[in-house]
């Protein structure tokens, strides 16, 4: 991301949910809080260093699987196209796509962090001069009503970065069913899909010796005592990953080292010793239970490609 702004999120944020939000989920007996919320100006970018760290392989490998596999992934795209980018942030992935579409129509990002917008459309115009951009600010969990002029062409979605995996699968299955009305008609879909591997490797990747993923947590207490008047001592939490086997997820949790109450926006909340917030699940899928999930939110999965050690998928799906 060229900015630390607001993050590029992958994520729906309403600027004035993160109180009641939190509220409720330190509230629950298993204490849990969305993670939307890590992407503020830090987490941003914080996120970003997460992306350039050794152990997390996903953006790494996604990028070698689009730069190798561009041609062939837009093959269907020769006509005049228009693509659609979910959550496109900072529009980096989108470059090696742009990089081979000779008959764009228009490239509509759609993001719900004005800053990331602006940031995507000067270094995209710099580079691919003409480029019709018509950015849309808007939650795409949600059906969008693309601008009406766009409708004469077909659309390709674009959705990299598994960041499928942070939604729980039928959260992923409504979420596709959006971007499907969205596409319509004629819609398709190439969507980046991290995969199960060996759990060693899946857990350094939210584990990284540096620190940064840590931090990455760590920052959701600074952010709640920034924004929300709370009293979180940071060495009073450590960050913790495991894979849940059953689940088939990384969790993320904050771990509290010992009892202690914190305010949160006026109430108290007492942690017993090792009691935990649940912050983030990353789901990892073979391809068969993505395609499961993908045609059950109605789309027809056709090809998909990997890299040679089949960590991460990169998956073409059409509406039938
Ligand atoms: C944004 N999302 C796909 C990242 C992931 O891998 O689940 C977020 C992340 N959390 C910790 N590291 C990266």
């Amino acid at each position: 991301m060229s900015k630390a702004t607001e993050r590029s999120a992958p994520f729906l944020q309403q600027a004035d949910d993160f109180a009641v939000s939190v509220l409720d989920g330190l509230s629950r007996p298993k204490k849990s809080l969305p993670c939307r919320f890590f992407y503020d100006a830090k987490g941003s970018a914080l996120f970003e260093e997460i992306t350039r760290q050794p152990e997390y392989y996903p953006t790494r490998v996604e990028v070698g699987i689009l730069t190798d596999n561009a041609m062939q992934m837009l093959d269907g795209a020769l006509g005049e196209t228009v693509l659609v980018e979910f959550g496109s942030g900072s529009s980096v992935k989108t470059e090696i796509l742009l990089g081979h579409m000779r008959r764009l129509h228009a490239y509509v990002p759609i993001d719900i962090s004005e800053s990331a917008l602006t940031d995507a459309r000067e270094r995209l115009t710099a580079r691919f001069s003409g480029l019709n951009i018509q950015a849309l600010l808007a939650d795409f969990s949600h059906p969008i009503k693309l601008p009406p002029e766009l409708a004469p062409w077909p659309k390709l979605g674009f959705f990299p970065g598994s960041t499928i995996g942070n939604f729980v699968p039928a959260e992923a299955t409504r979420l596709l069913r959006a971007m499907r009305e969205t596409l319509s008609p004629r819609g398709k879909l190439i969507i980046g899909v991290d995969l199960k591997k060996d759990v060693r490797q899946l857990v350094a990747a939210y584990d990284d010796a540096n620190g940064v993923t840590a931090a990455f947590n760590l920052n959701l207490l600074a952010r709640m005592n920034r924004e929300l008047d709370a009293t979180f001592d940071l060495q009073a939490f450590r960050h913790a990953a495991t894979y849940e086997p059953f689940e088939g997820r990384i969790e993320m949790h904050l771990v509290s080292v010992k009892d202690q109450d914190v305010w949160v926006a006026g109430r108290k909340i007492h942690f017993r010793a090792a009691e935990t917030i649940h912050t983030e699940n990353a789901y990892k899928y073979t391809i068969e239970e993505f395609h499961l999930i993908a045609q059950a939110a109605g789309w027809a999965p056709l090809r998909v490609w990997k890299d040679d050690l089949s960590l991460f998928s990169e998956h073409e799906l059409v509406a039938p």
